[in-house]
């Protein structure tokens, strides 16, 4: 982070302290209108933050200090800022709707790539729906089984919950993760073999949990179908990996490439939507794609003051690095964004939770947050206390849709009731005076007061909808990707990953094994023992 712009910030913090959002308020009657932006289908009000004209002259600077201009234009363009993996990051090819758009990867256009993928799940997802992809008992597919982990799985369940009133009913999506047999043993009860397709996403194909589900889904479905025959028409794969889906046994013409430049955490637009595709159909899907690609191009072409994603990521430095705030709270006011918070969460947690910059050196500064959130009001009736009166500050963002796919008499309006005045009392809180005179008995009052200038941003739409949701999603990866930026921290590797993938596997040796080595550290020597009496190992 470039320390002089970041000096300028941080003296205007200074300079403001304790300056609370009444005041910003009481002193700018245009505050309201001045700090807000709308893009690709979204409203922004981030008025009620602690900022003012000069601090968000600042916070630009500083984001322009880190080349970020040039940075967007890396990514646009396939440059391999993926420094660490030799990678281009390329997950806006994937939604770039301009027929005529040419995007290059080592000279090479990616796009008639891209959209050729895109026809062929099109036309796969065609055929499961009209019922014309028949199983191997010649049945239509009601049961769709998606079997893969982190950024195979996120994306797809969370965005099969918010486009659900788009899905075809008749249908029912799964989404297997957990390499717990639980998960796996739970839905099969659920579906009949003779009527379900797995799709095995998994951009490796070497995944432990993925490759584990969907080694026992197709042992399940050849016993419960007589026939090892049944599987090419019961698995379908995405991956980038050709020869391990052959050896896995499914029909590499059953398979939805996509390529190294797309992040697993950033891959719901690739083929890894396939279950989302066959749940809301091909022309619903372009819708999201299109809402992904308006916000794309908002982020690429508008002024950083006026640019959504920007706004958003210096917002949150702001409060990492000026006011030391440790995490960060997504409260969606929808049912169907529920899984929303925890998508943002991978996304943000595995991209910028970082500590060596770009040049390998230790940071000196904090990078990304720890983030998570629940839906709205749920949230309101379990944590929301210690955001109001606890000693952490917690920047929200709150999400709303002005209107619902499903009224019923006012419980809408009272929802949004709510969203609106929580961020009201964060923001102004309850003086002790306002309680006395509301009568609170005076040994009350330290307890009722409330604080208030606790910084929130609302976004609003006028309804969730394929467009609404790709733009959503679009604006919170390229907000991660400009804190990214400015932090000088590669978001686009996530070795801690990486070594889950290998840790496991030399404890499970210990746990099989006739005669465990157990050369771990006392702890883990123990558990692993004790496990191994437990299941009548020892
Ligand atoms: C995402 C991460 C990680 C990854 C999973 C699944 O950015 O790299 O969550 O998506 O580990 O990997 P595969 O798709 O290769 O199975």
């Amino acid at each position: 982070m470039n320390a002089q712009a970041w000096a300028k910030v941080d003296e205007l913090i200074d300079r403001s302290q304790g300056k609370t959002l009444r005041e910003y308020f009481a002193e700018d009657p245009d505050r309201a209108s001045r700090f807000s932006i709308e893009a690709a289908g979204w409203f922004l009000d981030y008025s009620k933050n602690l900022i003012d004209a000069k601090m968000m002259k600042a916070l630009v600077k500083l984001a322009e200090s880190a080349g970020l201009k040039d940075e967007i234009e890396k990514m646009f363009t396939g440059k391999k800022i993926n420094a660490t993996e030799g990678r281009a990051v390329l997950h806006t090819a994937l939604r770039n709707m301009d027929p005529k758009a040419k995007v290059k990867v080592d000279g090479k256009d990616v796009m008639p790539g891209v959209r050729k993928v895109l026809a062929a799940m099109g036309d796969f997802s065609d055929k499961v729906r009209r019922g014309e992809w028949k199983g191997f008992t010649g049945k239509r597919i009601k049961y769709v089984v998606n079997i893969g982990i982190g950024g195979s799985d996120l994306g797809p369940v969370m965005a099969n919950i918010a486009l659900t009133p788009y899905s075809k009913r008749s249908m029912k999506f799964f989404f297997v993760s957990n390499v717990d047999s639980t998960h796996l043993a739970e839905t099969l009860r659920e579906v009949k073999a003779e009527q379900t397709l797995f799709i095995v996403a998994s951009k490796t194909f070497t995944t432990q949990e993925t490759m584990s589900n969907a080694g026992a889904a197709r042992d399940w479905l050849v016993e419960k179908l007589g026939s090892a025959k049944a599987v090419a028409k019961h698995f379908v794969a995405v991956s980038t990996a050709e020869k391990e889906v052959a050896a896995f046994g499914i029909d590499t013409k059953n398979m939805f490439g996509f390529w190294d430049w797309v992040g697993g955490r950033y891959s719901l637009p690739s083929a890894i939507g396939l279950s989302l595709m066959i749940a809301i159909g091909r022309n619903n899907y372009k819708r999201l794609l299109r809402g992904y690609y308006k916000m794309d191009r908002h982020f690429r072409t508008a002024r950083f003051e006026r640019n959504m994603p920007v706004v958003l990521a210096l917002l949150g430095i702001l409060y990492v690095n000026g006011y030391g705030a440790e995490s960060y709270c997504i409260l969606p006011y929808d049912q169907y964004l529920s899984r929303f918070p925890a998508y943002c969460q991978q996304m943000d947690m595995e991209s910028n939770g970082k500590s060596v910059d770009k040049d390998g050196n230790p940071v000196t500064y904090s990078t990304g947050p720890i983030e998570w959130g629940e839906p709205g009001t749920n949230g309101q009736h379990s944590f929301y206390q210690l955001i109001h009166q606890g000693t952490h500050l917690i920047p929200c963002d709150f999400i709303g849709c002005s209107n619902t796919h499903n009224p019923i008499g006012d419980l809408h309006d009272k929802l949004m009731a709510n969203l609106f005045a929580q961020t009201e009392a964060l923001a102004f809180g309850k003086t002790a005076e306002e309680c006395r005179k509301e009568g609170e008995p005076e040994k009350l009052i330290p307890f009722k007061t409330f604080e208030g200038n606790r910084p929130t941003n609302t976004l609003l739409c006028d309804k969730l909808t394929p467009e609404t949701l790709g733009a959503l999603v679009a604006l919170y990866e390229h907000k991660v990707f400009v804190q990214g930026v400015i932090w000088n921290v590669y978001s686009y590797d996530q070795w801690g990953v990486q070594l889950g993938k290998v840790l496991a596997k030399g404890v499970l040796s210990d746990l099989v094994a006739k005669k465990p080595s157990l050369k771990h550290d006392s702890s883990t020597n123990q558990l692993i023992a004790r496990y191994r009496k437990a299941v009548g190992r020892a």
